[in-house]
């Protein structure tokens, strides 16, 4: 503990996957980065009193709470980290900003514009710190490709070619959970997979215009989890395939599925330009593949970037040269960013994807629920 710097009190709402990823990174992220706060694992919520003191035990949590609202209202809590399933983010985060808490929200945002557009107006009113944890945007080699995007290396985007494929629901016996539940998820693959795929279309293409969608249903029945031994509809889709059309111009289509056989955290893009291409793969985090126009006719072919030098953002605070990182050093990137936004005040740019990327993900993917339902192509409302 660096006892000569301020400390900044998180307190973390749920403690499954993402409880442990956040929990992994605020005590990560001292250790590799120089932050200007020392993050105190101040307080855990969730449901589960046992599971909950378990939890904070092995993380170094230093209080569990099962009512958020107590938490809220504490003036010795300084950040709000929400890692709950998605129908609680609005809840929750309003009232964090209300009460003046900076907040690190995990995606998918909210369930629907309204309240999409309320989680920011609560964020932006408070003059708080509001991120939200697309965590892809802080991969080395997605920072490269977006460094070599804005130095012209590939010229004029054309075409984008986003895909995030996982395979978890191939088991017909997958109960229907709160990732199956319009009401709690939003969607399926198009909320769960496919906010992470359009912020990233987002950050290296630009702003989508419109989309046409397809969703489509392989596994109609599952078990309850809630009672196992009776089954219901399952009321969101296997997969969504969208079409774009970005503000720019360019051409795109998202691939968002959790059938994908074989494919565990297939999280791609691929993007072409006038004078060059990119490709990456979530499975090979650390490797960009760049193909330009402007190498020699007879040596011109995609080459292998692999991302680990001290020029690419993030890695000099981890390993040498070669010393791969993976998915969790991701949520450490972005935690020490976030310190940064903190310290840096409410008239710095703050940190992003923030709550205006938010509302501009989930405005893209309702109008691809729309374009679905309709069949016809829909603008992105503004
Ligand atoms: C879905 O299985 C999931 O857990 C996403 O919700 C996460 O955002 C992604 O990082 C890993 O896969």
């Amino acid at each position: 503990m660096d006892t000569t710097k301020p400390k900044l009190n998180i307190a973390l709402l749920g403690h499954r996957f993402m409880g442990r990823a956040h929990s992994n990174a605020w005590r990560q992220v001292t250790r590799f980065f120089d932050p200007p706060f020392e993050p105190v694992l101040k307080v855990v919520c969730g449901r589960d009193e046992a599971d909950l003191a378990t939890f904070a035990d092995r993380w170094g949590w230093e209080e569990t709470e099962t009512d958020w609202r107590k938490i809220i209202e504490r003036d010795d809590i300084d950040a709000i980290d929400i890692s709950l399933p998605t129908f609680l983010h609005a809840e929750t985060a309003i009232a964090a900003a209300a009460a003046g808490k900076h907040i690190f929200c995990e995606k998918p945002f909210a369930l629907d514009g309204e309240q999409a557009s309320s989680m920011l107006a609560a964020a932006e009113a408070a003059g708080v710190v509001h991120y939200l944890n697309h965590n892809y945007r802080r991969c080395p080699a997605v920072v490269l490709a977006r460094q070599l995007i804005d130095a012209g290396e590939i010229g004029e985007i054309t075409h984008w070619r986003g895909a995030y494929q996982q395979s978890w629901l191939l088991d017909a016996d997958h109960p229907i959970d709160w990732k199956l539940r319009k009401a709690t998820a939003g969607a399926g693959p198009l909320w769960d997979l496919g906010s992470h795929a359009i912020d990233l279309a987002h950050f290296l293409v630009g702003d989508i215009a419109s989309v046409d969608c397809r969703m489509k249903n392989f596994i109609t029945e599952r078990p309850l989890a809630e009672a196992p031994d009776q089954r219901g509809e399952v009321e969101v889709e296997c997969a969504a395939l969208l079409t774009t059309e970005f503000v720019n111009g360019a051409l795109g289509s998202i691939e968002t599925t959790r059938y994908a056989t074989g494919r565990r955290n297939r999280h791609t893009f691929e993007i072409y330009g006038n004078r060059g291409a990119l490709t990456w793969d979530m499975e090979d985090m650390n490797h960009l593949q760049f193909y330009s126009e402007q190498d020699p006719e007879n040596a011109r072919g995609f080459r292998d970037i692999l991302a680990t030098e001290r020029c690419h953002d993030y890695v000099g605070n981890w390993w040498p040269p070669g010393h791969i990182i993976g998915y969790e050093h991701t949520f450490t990137h972005a935690a020490a960013d976030f310190l940064e936004a903190v310290a840096a005040g409410p008239t710095a740019p703050g940190i992003k994807p923030d709550f205006h990327d938010g509302v501009r993900i989930t405005r893209v993917m309702e109008a691809a629920l729309r374009a679905d339902a309709d069949g016809c192509r829909v603008a992105v409302g503004s």
